[in-house]
């Protein structure tokens, strides 16, 4: 049987499979298949795949150069279901974002700088652009480091992601063109910065929003309701098997942050919060009128935006110009896990 070569890779606080896109079929039926059967899909172990039983984990990137010229490399995000075969391009993902570049210098699609490289990358998902930096001493991406992020034990080299010059008008920021909608009675702001996510107060579903993941899943049908009806009025049509949009609950926030998060993805709650969903959640509570705004506590300007999660905080910054998004940006980090030969379960 024919192997794929792969490299797997902690991003952020996810995993996944690295590709360069010539070496996957052409056609995206065909690349779909083949990658389900790397994965492991649709089984909830994926015993037979290189998957991790969990959405988080069951995450591939598509990597070629970009013919663009205000970017280096083109990253197509692919979430895979775990156990529904659903290969999704409907979302971004941040995370799976901070192994991209350190995946374009190891391929050679990028030529490593001295000290430290930046790299241009064009999400291919969202047509934004993303500029991400990290560190390659005597050219050579270092992934050892002192950056912690939460959700990850111990601490690796830092990689800037930045996501300026992706101007975001009101119009796409809050995409049912309403600060608030009313869905099954309660009040939500639909925005998207990056994610499509629907925010909603704790309170409102009867939890507190300090619960662990575990202790919401009993929410799960009536997420369900909800961003149903939301994907409907963001202009995403049915989302019954998309991954988008997602739900975050928030709360006063309670260790030091400025709002604490629990989100679904789109039915399972994250053990933390996605990055781009972390830069979506904060940029709402900027808007005047927001839900969830008046249990903000907000840092001084220019201080970092700290999104409390199950398993800590992540900062993130936004600039907004009146209703417009400037620029935002966050610190994540990566690891190359392997690199070889992946082996797909044969064709049924
Ligand atoms: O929001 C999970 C993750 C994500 C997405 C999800 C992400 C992001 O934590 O940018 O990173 O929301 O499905 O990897």
């Amino acid at each position: 049987m024919n192997g794929v070569r792969c490299m797997m890779m902690r991003g952020g606080t996810s995993k996944g499979a690295y590709f360069l896109a010539g070496d996957l079929p052409p056609s995206a039926d065909e690349r779909d298949d083949l990658l389900l059967r790397v994965m492991g899909t649709p089984d909830p172990r994926q015993i037979d795949g290189i998957g991790g039983a969990h959405p988080l984990t069951s995450k591939v990137a598509v990597v070629s150069r970009s013919d663009g010229a205000d970017a280096d490399v083109d990253y197509l995000f692919l979430q895979l279901g775990v156990e529904e075969a659903t290969v999704s391009d409907k979302q971004n993902c941040g995370n799976i974002l901070a192994g991209i570049g350190p995946f374009a210098v190891e391929r050679g699609l990028v030529a490593a700088g001295r000290e430290r490289t930046s790299v241009r990358i064009r999400m291919v998902n969202t047509g934004g652009i993303a500029t991400a930096t990290f560190p390659t001493p005597g050219g050579v991406v270092d992934y050892a480091g002192g950056a912690a992020i939460s959700g990850v034990p111990g601490t690796a080299a830092p990689i800037v992601l930045d996501f300026g010059g992706t101007e975001k008008p009101r119009e796409a920021l809050l995409p049912t063109g309403n600060i608030r909608d009313t869905i099954d009675g309660i009040e939500v702001t639909c925005v998207d910065n990056g994610m499509p996510v629907v925010v909603a107060a704790a309170s409102s579903f009867g939890v507190t929003g300090y619960e662990t993941s575990d202790e919401l899943a009993a929410l799960r049908d009536r997420v369900q309701s909800l961003r149903l009806q939301a994907g409907e009025l963001m202009g995403l049509g049915d989302v019954s098997a998309a991954s988008v949009p997602k739900t975050t609950l928030v709360a006063a926030p309670r260790d030091g942050g400025m709002i604490c998060t629990r989100t679904f993805i789109p039915l399972r709650v994250h053990t933390s919060i996605g990055v781009l969903g972390a830069v979506s959640v904060a940029t709402a509570l900027l808007l005047d009128g927001a839900v969830g705004r008046d249990l903000a506590a907000f840092p001084p300007q220019g201080d970092p935006l700290s999104v409390e999660h199950p398993t800590g905080r992540l900062d993130v910054a936004v600039e907004l110009d009146g209703t417009t998004v400037r620029r935002a940006g966050v610190v994540r980090t990566a690891r190359k896990l392997f690199d070889g030969t992946v082996f797909p379960r044969s064709a049924a």
